[in-house]
């Protein structure tokens, strides 16, 4: 007599069983599932490979030898198991099992507005600084994320830490406009030099998408808000000012540059008003326009805003 249903067993971990969907990222399902052995969670990723080429699946191990590598730092989600296997049709799917997280900065907010609460200052600035080492972590070995949002960045409740997920295989999967489930992906956190055009953008646009993040845990809500690039654009403006030649050279060279309205830019204090000094200061660095005076993940770690955080707390941690 089989213990558990044939359908919950994942087909390549024989002593996994599913136990719910988690998410959708970017690129294929996401499963909270149990080790029937030991009773330890995980979460499997489940992908799907956009090309079957030979070179694309060396290019692939080398993207996963490179999470493998990130995930070694505690501030991004630890990739604990990869497993590379041909379906019926031919076609490549890729488990990734990772260590489970029990929710997302998302959910954490949301959890928080439904008590009608806001975040703690001083939880504003312990995930802020998780996220800036994190981020600084992936730029020293090369990598962006390209897709930092709230949703992408899990969160462990008790122990106050946050990690980053959903790294690191912009090169070999071909980068989607939607998921591939057909929902619309979110421009919200999207720097303005891509939504401009800009082919060769840097790691200067994960600090824009931080800087965004930023200003949602103190306000609850996405600090730009738009529904097509355009509104995006617009949003963005509307808040900052139209950047023209002299605050951003080079603007409006960029492909997809247009004709705007003429907005002012508005005071920080006003849009953010729950930040102190030292938090605007640091939040007016990330969103900063010209990409290269928008400020570092590795300059930001250092900003006075932390000072009066204690960063013992953060060693050894896994
Ligand atoms: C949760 C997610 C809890 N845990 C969403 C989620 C809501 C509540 O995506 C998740 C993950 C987890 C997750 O626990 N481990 C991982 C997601 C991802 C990797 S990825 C690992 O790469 O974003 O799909």
């Amino acid at each position: 007599m089989p213990i558990f249903k044939k359908e919950k067993k994942m087909e390549v971990y024989e002593n996994l069983e599913k136990i719910e969907k988690i998410g959708e990222g970017t690129y294929g399902k996401v499963y909270k599932v149990k080790d029937i052995n030991t009773g330890q969670i995980f979460a499997l990723k489940k992908l799907k490979l956009e090309n079957n080429d030979e070179g694309v699946c060396v290019s692939t191990l080398r993207e996963i030898s490179l999470l493998r590598a990130l995930s070694n730092s505690s501030y991004i989600v630890r990739l604990l198991d990869v497993k590379q296997i041909r379906n019926k049709v031919g076609k490549l799917l890729l488990y990734l099992v990772f260590q489970h997280m029990d929710s997302d900065l998302k959910q954490y907010i949301t959890s928080y507005c439904r008590r009608l609460t806001k975040l703690p200052p001083q939880i504003i600035k312990s995930f802020l600084y998780q996220i800036c080492k994190g981020v600084s972590y992936c730029h020293s070995r090369g990598v962006m994320h390209r897709d930092l949002k709230p949703s992408n960045l899990l969160v462990d409740q008790e122990r106050g830490l946050i990690k980053i997920a959903d790294l690191g295989l912009g090169r070999t999967f071909i980068i989607p406009i939607k998921k591939y489930t057909h929902q619309i992906m979110t421009l919200w956190y999207r720097a303005p030099e891509v939504l401009l055009g800009d082919t060769l953008y840097s790691t200067a646009v994960d600090m824009w998408s931080v800087g965004c993040i930023f200003a949602e845990m103190s306000l609850m809500k996405p600090l730009f808000k738009g529904d097509s690039e355009i509104n995006q654009l617009h949003s963005i403006f509307r808040c900052l000012g139209t950047p023209n030649e002299s605050i951003w050279p080079g603007v409006t060279k960029l492909r997809d540059w247009h004709i705007y309205p003429q907005w002012k830019n508005n005071d920080l204090r006003i849009l953010v008003p729950d930040l102190d000094p030292s938090g605007l200061d640091l939040l007016c660095k990330m969103l900063t326009y010209e990409p290269s005076k928008r400020i570092s993940a590795k300059k930001a770690v250092e900003h006075p805003y932390f000072a009066d955080l204690d960063k013992s707390q953060f060693e050894n941690v896994i």
